[in-house]
This record gives C-alpha cells, structure tokens and sequence, in this order.
C-alpha cells in the first residue's frame, strides 16, 4: 500500500521514514492513552464503584504517575531527535558542493516568481533572468543538486513541493536556502502550503525535471528571449 504522494527527490525516502517512525512514536502513545482513558471507566463502573472519589493530584502516589508520563514523553523526544539528526543534517544544514543550479524562488501575491542566473552562471548578478508568470514552470536537470533561495515578497509563503518532500516556509525579509536533487524525470506540484491571502490556491506552479540537453536548451532560449 503506497500512501505517499509520488517520490522523486534522492531524500524523499529518507523523510518518509521519518514518518513511520514518529508514527510508530505517536501510536504507541495513542493506544496507550485510550487504554488509560478507558480502562478506569470500565473499573469504577457505577454498579460497582457507586461514589467517585475526588483526586486533587498533588499526592505523591498521584504525582507519580504525571512524572513517569512526562520522563516517558522526554525519552521518546530525544530518541526521535537521536535518529532523525542524520536527514535533518543531510537536508537542512548542509547544500552540497557541487551544485548544478542556483535560483531564487520568491512568494508573493499571488505567485511563485523564478529569478534563475544568467549566462554567468551566477545568482545575484546584472543578467539573472526573472520568471513571473501565474502557473509558471521552473525547469531543472534530473540528477543534479539544485540550490533553492526561498524568498518571499509580502507576506509569509511556504515553497512546497510534495515529490521531492521539500517544504519551507518563505519569510519576508529573510533568505532560506536549502537544496534538492530530483531523480525522476516529470512535472512536479510546487504550491503554496500558507494561507496567504484570497488568491493563495493561485499560488498552483510546476517543477519540471528533465534530461540535461533539455534543460540547457531551456536556458537557452530563455536567455534568448531577454
Ligand atoms: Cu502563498
């Protein structure tokens, strides 16, 4: 049974298991409470347990018991943390060396606006090329690290593209950058996940992977059409 959306980013397997493992976390605490929950119900039932006894909780044989669940709570936060620390490294605090493209993506209402380098190959020069279209595609190499300058112009966006398990949040006045490598080749969702405004679901732009000699025929004729 799949219930991830598709996968195409060399670390979306990596957030995926993040997923079941907090899952596995989280249940456990799930039934465990419902066991809590029902279990004195069933005990103290009225025909057995006429009058109910008023607890006040700041008995030690009561504390007791708010103690272990908070120890229990604490342990299994750091433990995720523990194992998690590796994906959260590889994904967020480190962009790769070799790194195939650099661009811009920038909220604002109500957009995703491209800013991709020129035929300088660098971001941030006079010859960057700026994409502001509604629906636009942003157009990238398969196989290739990818690094992102999430941006936003207005108010508070997040970049999401659910292919690649790639979502953060666009702040205005801030740069966040991180990085992707797609592997499959495709047209991707890339929207808004932040309430942004009454033409947010406007915010609906594509990510197109694509073989090396596309994506340089790409650059092309965008620079061509400068
Ligand atoms: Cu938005």
């Amino acid at each position: 049974m799949e219930i991830f959306p598709e996968s195409a980013s060399s670390y979306s397997s990596d957030i995926d298991n993040l997923f079941w493992l907090i899952m596995v976390f989280v249940g456990i605490a799930f039934v465990a409470s419902l066991i809590i929950l029902i279990y004195p119900l069933i005990k103290n039932h009225h025909s057995k347990v006429p009058r109910a006894e008023y607890i006040t909780g700041n008995q030690k044989k009561h504390l007791k018991w708010i103690v272990i669940g908070m120890v229990l709570m604490a342990i299994s936060d750091f433990a995720i943390l523990f194992i998690e620390h590796g994906t959260w490294a590889k994904t967020q605090e480190h962009v790769p060396d070799d790194v195939e493209l650099h661009v811009s993506v920038i909220g604002k209402q109500w957009n995703w606006v491209f800013i991709y380098p020129g035929p300088d190959k660098k971001l941030n020069t006079a010859d960057d090329v700026v994409v502001d279209q509604l629906n636009s595609e942003l157009h990238i190499p398969i196989n290739k690290n990818i690094k992102v300058d999430i941006k936003a112009r207005d108010v508070v966006h997040s970049m999401f593209v659910p292919a690649f398990r790639f979502k953060y949040d666009a702040i205005p006045g801030r740069t966040v950058t991180r990085w992707f490598r797609a592997t499959k080749e495709g047209k991707y969702d890339l929207s808004c996940a932040e309430i942004c405004g009454v033409l947010h679901s406007n915010m609906r732009n594509f990510i197109v992977v694509e073989s090396q000699e596309q994506y340089e025929e790409f650059l092309s004729n965008l620079y061509q059409s400068q």
